[in-house]
């Protein structure tokens, strides 16, 4: 969907407030849990972080096709990995008067202010993707993302499964963006599932903000600087692929030589792990939208909405019988 300038937004406004019945005030309504009329047409703000990876590209992708099947009005603004942008998007769609604003958080910290604007505004808050870290709870309605922690158990439990046998298993890793959701739960769920067991090292762990460029980077320069690599635990596919490029720049077979654990699941990792350059994929899927418009409808109707709702997502390996097999994944 194009992006709307203001006119057409406020002309949206105009139309789904008379669609409601309900008087059209341009400041921010502290009442807008008045009841909805059946033809009402939901408009969600979507405040997006950026896009920085495949995963985020086909995550925007996703929430724009549903916002079309689901005969929702979408705002969507992409912050470029800026937090102030981000709050600033949130107080435009404010201004507009939308029914739900939805948001993915760049980071964790940081979003009291402009959540409590939010709730005077009368306008519920839903989250998609990763978490945040905020006192008051009730300033948002629900999220709608993955379990990151279980991630990265699934990530140590591969890892333990493959390991059999070996005495000591030298781990780097490279991390997603510091203060973000995946990042801080990928590393502790990874860490659970290890920890008691002294065969595992983690010899080196650096963040690469989940792009591909600095995932290269980083794995170049970890390749001259850290003797003995045997695993590369990745925090995103991004981050792998460029990671792969560095490794086999370095004359090394990525999956033999230094194995391979990843999270997402875009279609690039998952065709590495079927040439066996990568040894496990754990699903993190993209594909939120079609629950995020959902709920937004039902709460633009005043109906009550779960307060976490996770996908469901699986672990694809060396170990899997079908490898050859997996779906296109359409990112
Ligand atoms: O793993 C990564 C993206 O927040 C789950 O962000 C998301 C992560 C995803 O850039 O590829």
């Amino acid at each position: 969907m194009k992006r709307k300038s203001l006119p057409a937004l406020l002309g949206l406004v105009v139309l789904s407030a008379l669609a409601a019945g309900v008087l059209l005030l341009l400041q921010p309504s502290a009442d807008k849990a008045e009841p909805v009329s059946a033809d009402h047409v939901t408009i969600v703000g979507f405040s997006q972080l950026g896009s920085e990876s495949g995963w985020r590209v086909g995550n925007s992708r996703d929430i724009v096709a549903a916002a079309e099947r689901a005969g929702v009005e979408l705002i969507f603004n992409n912050a470029n990995q800026k937090q102030e942008n981000q709050i600033d998007a949130i107080r435009s769609f404010i201004a507009y008067q939308v029914d739900v604003i939805a948001l993915a958080p760049i980071v964790e910290e940081g979003w009291e202010n402009v959540l409590a604007e939010a709730r005077e505004a009368g306008i519920p808050v839903l989250l998609s993707d990763r978490y945040i870290n905020i006192a008051d709870e009730s300033l948002f309605a629900g999220y709608i993302g993955s379990d990151f922690l279980e991630e990265g158990r699934a990530a140590g439990r591969f890892l333990l499964r493959k390991a059999q046998g070996c005495d000591s298993v030298r781990i780097v890793e490279i991390a997603g963006t510091e203060g973000s959701t995946p990042a801080r739960q990928r590393a502790i769920g990874f860490r659970e599932v290890l920890s008691g067991d002294d065969r595992f090292r983690i010899v080196h762990s650096v963040s690469g903000d989940f792009l591909r460029s600095r995932g290269k980077e980083h794995m170049l320069n970890i390749l001259e600087t850290v003797e003995d690599i045997d695993v590369l635990y990745s925090h995103n596919d991004a981050m792998t692929l460029g990671a792969i490029e560095a490794i086999e720049e370095a004359g090394l077979l990525p999956g033999r030589d230094i194995i391979i654990i990843t999270i997402d699941g875009e279609q690039g990792a998952i065709d590495l792990l079927k040439q066996g350059k990568i040894n496990c994929v754990v699903e993190c899927t993209a594909l939120l939208g079609d629950l995020i418009m959902d709920l937004a409808q039902r709460l633009t109707r005043g109906e009550e909405i779960p307060r976490i709702s996770h996908p469901v997502e699986q672990v694809f390996s060396e170990f899997d019988t079908d490898v050859q097999n997996i779906p296109p994944r359409g990112y």
